[in-house]
């Protein structure tokens, strides 16, 4: 005999009740898409490692977007590919203004009434070393020269036009000298900051570094991401974060970490949580349902949705566009 307190199932037997049940439900504007911007002005180039993803030329940046606005995108972020022979120990062309980035910027700002257009900051698409920031002799990271540079690429880019910033280089203090940079530009009332905070040294970066040829030449990012066992250091750095002024609260990747995505919601509790489904996570899941694994439709929308019920109230993801197709 089964007791009356063991009895759930009439709370979600009736399709209806069953949305009744849910915290938040998936629409068009959770989801920011990443964009691959190359400095070859008319390529339209397929990325091998990440099926349907392209690095993007600004003479075909208008016409890739067009179908995607019309279809509810609300919001994408900027990744400059630029030519290798453009790179420097300083990441000198990261905010050329005749680069990939500042130009895209110009033209979606001035084409896509509404589109939020936001812009990674780092300078491994821009180092001849493939690092985030700058390096000492030793090739050690050296901290306060990368947040000067990356504050001064934040700010460029907001001067383009952008919406919002967000560093993705994770050197200590970035948040607090983009911030007093933005504000000392007069632009800290328009353009936000969003704050890759916990962000994990992780293996589901593959595909990404192919995509925009950011892979360090030497070493590795172990020293400045964050180790993936580490719950206590992305707790600190999301706190810090808040502290320095970000806007929005990022973990990344998302998958493997939806407990400090719920620790960044408790901890964060007024802040929006972002969590970007990186370029691996990606490829799982296309590789998975091509391989029959799993319907690709359903099992991303779960994926989705576990990462909304984590906490989190932006999602970036190289889905972005099946999504729109989805959600209709
Ligand atoms: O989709 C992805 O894999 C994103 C990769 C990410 C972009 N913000 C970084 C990861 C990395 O290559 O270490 C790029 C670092 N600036």
């Amino acid at each position: 005999m089964v007791e009356i307190d063991s009895l759930l199932h009439a709370g979600y037997h009736n399709p209806v009740q069953r949305p009744w049940q849910v915290e938040r439900t998936l629409t068009k504007g959770t989801f920011m898409y990443p964009i691959f911007i190359t400095d070859e002005d008319d390529a339209l180039i397929p990325i091998a490692s990440m099926p349907n993803q392209y690095r993007i030329g600004i003479n075909q940046l208008e016409a890739f977007i067009v179908p995607l606005f019309a279809k509810g995108l609300r919001a994408v972020m900027l990744f400059g590919v630029p030519n290798d022979s453009v790179k420097d120990e300083f990441g000198t062309a990261a905010d050329s203004p005749n680069g990939p980035v500042i130009q895209a910027i110009k033209l979606l700002k001035s084409k896509f009434s509404g589109l939020l257009v936001s812009c990674d900051v780092c300078l491994c698409e821009y180092t001849s070393h493939g690092h985030c920031g700058y390096l000492n002799a030793d090739h050690t990271i050296d901290n306060t020269a990368s947040v000067k540079r990356i504050a001064e690429v934040a700010v460029n880019y907001a001067k383009a036009g952008a919406d919002n910033v967000a560093p993705s280089d994770m050197m200590d203090g970035r948040m607090r000298a983009i911030k007093q940079g933005l504000l000392d530009a007069g632009l800290s009332h328009r353009v936000s900051l969003m704050a890759y905070s916990a962000k994990y040294a992780s293996a589901l970066y593959g595909p990404f570094r192919d995509a925009a040829c950011s892979g360090a030449q030497f070493g590795d990012r172990s020293a400045y991401q964050l180790p993936p066992g580490s719950r206590g250091l992305g707790r600190r750095a999301i706190e810090r974060d808040m502290r320095e002024g970000a806007d929005i609260i990022m973990v990344k990747p998302a998958m493997f970490y939806l407990d400090i995505i719920r620790d960044a919601k408790e901890l964060a509790p007024d802040h929006p949580i972002a969590a970007y489904q990186v370029s691996g996570e990606y490829a799982m899941i296309h590789h998975a349902a091509t391989a029959g694994v799993f319907d690709l439709k359903t099992a991303v929308l779960e994926s989705m949705t576990s990462l909304q019920r984590a906490g989190c109230n932006l999602i970036l993801t190289y889905f972005t566009p099946e999504l729109l197709e989805w959600l209709d």
